[in-house]
């Protein structure tokens, strides 16, 4: 079935993903492997906003780490319990953009090129929210189905700052959610928020 027939409301935009597709010469994606499991997600962001302390918050102890296809770059892959249906989670490395420039990037951009996900975990440092939004555009313009995860909300409000999830939510269109992967603040709402979405969801991929 293509996104134009899915009766699903995630944000796999089909008219506006085609372009970057267009544009980095990928025409097709791998079929899904984990048949196991009811749904993938990745966690991308930059590098030190706190993706594996979240992986690791999300997942516990059913981890496996390999090396991502022809490079030296590790890939944790895990399970996050999910009602009756366990959810894949995978850490990828730290990217800035969605043009890469180091093996890191690359591989974490192949990534999520090459594997049906059902949900992009954006997490972002919330001191910095305006130096990674631009990210959170990219991955909305590639037609990916994009939660927004605001990390490090601890320290943001040490310093004084103040997020408003709703008004972020409003303005970008994707679920938005404020939490610490350290001290486990928000960890059991972005569970909730990831597991709504992916029921919810039955477009994998955008379309090309
Ligand atoms: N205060 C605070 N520190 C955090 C939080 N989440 C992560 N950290 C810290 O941030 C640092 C980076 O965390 P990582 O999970 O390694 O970051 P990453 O995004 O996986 O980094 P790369 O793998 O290099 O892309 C670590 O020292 C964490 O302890 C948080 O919510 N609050
Ligand atoms: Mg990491």
């Amino acid at each position: 079935m293509s996104c134009h027939d899915c009766p699903s409301k995630c944000q796999a935009k089909s008219g506006k993903s085609s372009r970057i597709w267009d544009f980095l010469g990928i025409k097709q994606r791998q079929p899904l492997k984990r048949a196991e499991t009811q749904g993938v997600i990745a966690l991308v962001g930059m590098p030190n906003v706190g993706k594996s302390v979240l992986f690791n918050a999300l997942t516990g102890k059913y981890v496996a780490v390999s090396n991502y296809s022809g490079t030296t770059v590790e890939i944790a892959e895990g399970i996050m319990a999910w009602e009756e249906s366990p959810l894949a989670v995978i850490d990828t490395p730290g990217m800035y953009s969605f043009l890469p420039i180091s093996e890191e990037e690359k591989v974490a951009r192949d990534l999520l090129l090459n594997q049906a996900i059902n949900l992009v975990v954006h997490v972002v440092d919330g001191k910095n929210l305006g130096r990674m939004l631009p990210l959170t555009f990219q991955l909305i313009e590639a037609g990916f189905p994009v939660l927004l995860a605001i990390n490090m909300i601890d320290e943001a409000e040490q310093q004084g700052m103040k997020v408003n999830s709703q008004h972020l939510q409003m303005e970008l269109g994707i679920p938005v959610v404020v939490m610490s992967a350290t001290t486990g603040r928000g960890i059991k709402q972005l569970k909730a928020r990831i597991g709504e979405y992916v029921n919810q969801s039955t477009c994998l991929s955008p379309t090309y």
